[in-house]
């Protein structure tokens, strides 16, 4: 089983729509580990977003990112990395599947509404970043069996 880091940008939370987000990634079949609110600091948003200090829309994107408290949440199952990201859809809404998050919630890519690990290493670092190994939670479902083979 593999795990990634998802967080609900301000956005999602400002427009209500946590619960849809997170309902989408739990009936997919993927486990929640761990979840919580946080409002981070700038100090912590450029640790999150390290790989894209220098670029033109880093600024604005840090802005975006500490406007307000977001949800953060570790979501484990097989394949959950590009899972997670396929859920969301691509990066810039207006180029995004219909039937992602992001094309059906959102229009532009500073404000599209949800993050997620981009490979195996990103995952364990922003997981090691935003969750202690206490707040990471061991726990079996009954469905399991009817979710994976
Ligand atoms: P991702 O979130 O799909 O992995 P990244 O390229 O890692 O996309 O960019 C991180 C975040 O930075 C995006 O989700 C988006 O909010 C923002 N972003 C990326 N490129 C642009 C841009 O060209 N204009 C405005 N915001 C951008
Ligand atoms: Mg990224």
């Amino acid at each position: 089983m593999e795990r990634t880091f998802v967080m609900l940008k301000p956005d999602a939370v400002q427009r209500g729509l946590v619960g849809e987000i997170v309902q989408r990634f739990e009936r997919r079949g993927l486990k929640i580990v761990a979840m919580k609110m946080v409002h981070i600091s700038a100090e912590f948003a450029h640790k999150h977003y390290a790989v894209h200090v220098g670029k033109p829309f880093f600024e604005g994107l840090i802005q975006y990112i500490t406007s307000g408290p977001v949800v953060a949440l570790v979501l484990e199952g097989a394949n959950a990395i590009d899972v997670a990201r396929a859920t969301m859809g691509a990066t810039n809404p207006a180029k995004a599947a219909p039937g992602t998050v992001r094309a059906d919630f959102a229009l532009e890519m500073g404000r599209n509404l949800v993050h997620g690990s981009d490979g195996p290493e990103t995952a364990v670092f922003e997981i090691g970043l935003w969750f202690g190994e206490q707040e990471l939670v061991d726990y079996g479902r009954s469905v399991d069996a009817w979710v994976f083979e």
